[in-house]
């Protein structure tokens, strides 16, 4: 495990890391429910789900943080990324991220692997619903950051779970603190 480092970003990030059995998969799909309740209506004030996978020697075999379609809608949408996975690959590192200034809302994320034979699995995330307590500020089963050299939080941001949910009883809510 990374140590986290606190950082004054605008922009703040959460993961999960798995190990992937790359020969059993030819490619991947993360979905997850988004609202961005941004200050301003651009994308400077934005959402987004985010996935990397790496090879063994932690060279990137894809990255995808929707920088080009940003989550601007105000209300629930499912949302997805979608990759390949070569024979190589052996990590992927999976989550949700927000810019500038706002609330913003995750849920129901979810990640499949479709195997060799065509059909898709789908793999047992913790928390995936976001159904778990955040107790100060700092969430149970999701880790901060990006996962490049170091895990980071921003001082900016708030983490808490938001009654506003897409299903379940609770969401996860970032929201970039007003004294910022
Ligand atoms: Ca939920």
């Amino acid at each position: 495990m990374l140590a986290q480092e606190e950082v004054p970003y605008d922009w703040a990030a959460f993961y999960q890391l798995i190990s992937i059995e790359a020969e059993a998969y030819t490619s991947f799909k993360l979905t997850g429910a988004v609202k961005a309740n941004g200050d301003q209506p651009d994308a400077n004030d934005a959402a987004a789900l985010w996935a990397r996978v790496e090879k063994a020697d932690g060279t990137p075999a894809f990255f995808d943080n929707m920088a080009d379609r940003l989550i601007t809608a105000k209300e629930w949408n499912k949302y997805i990324i979608q990759g390949d996975i070569t024979s190589d690959d052996v990590n992927i590192y999976f989550g949700g991220l927000v810019v500038g200034s706002g609330s913003f809302f995750f849920d129901a994320l979810k990640l499949e692997f479709k195997k060799a034979d065509g059909t898709w699995t789908t793999f047992d995330l913790k928390d995936g619903g976001f159904e778990a307590e955040v107790e100060g500020n700092k969430m149970k089963y999701w880790l901060e950051g990006i996962h490049i050299s170091t895990d980071i939080r921003s001082v900016k941001y708030s983490i808490s779970a938001s009654m506003d949910a897409y299903e379940g009883k609770k969401s996860l809510l970032i929201k970039r603190r007003k004294n910022f």
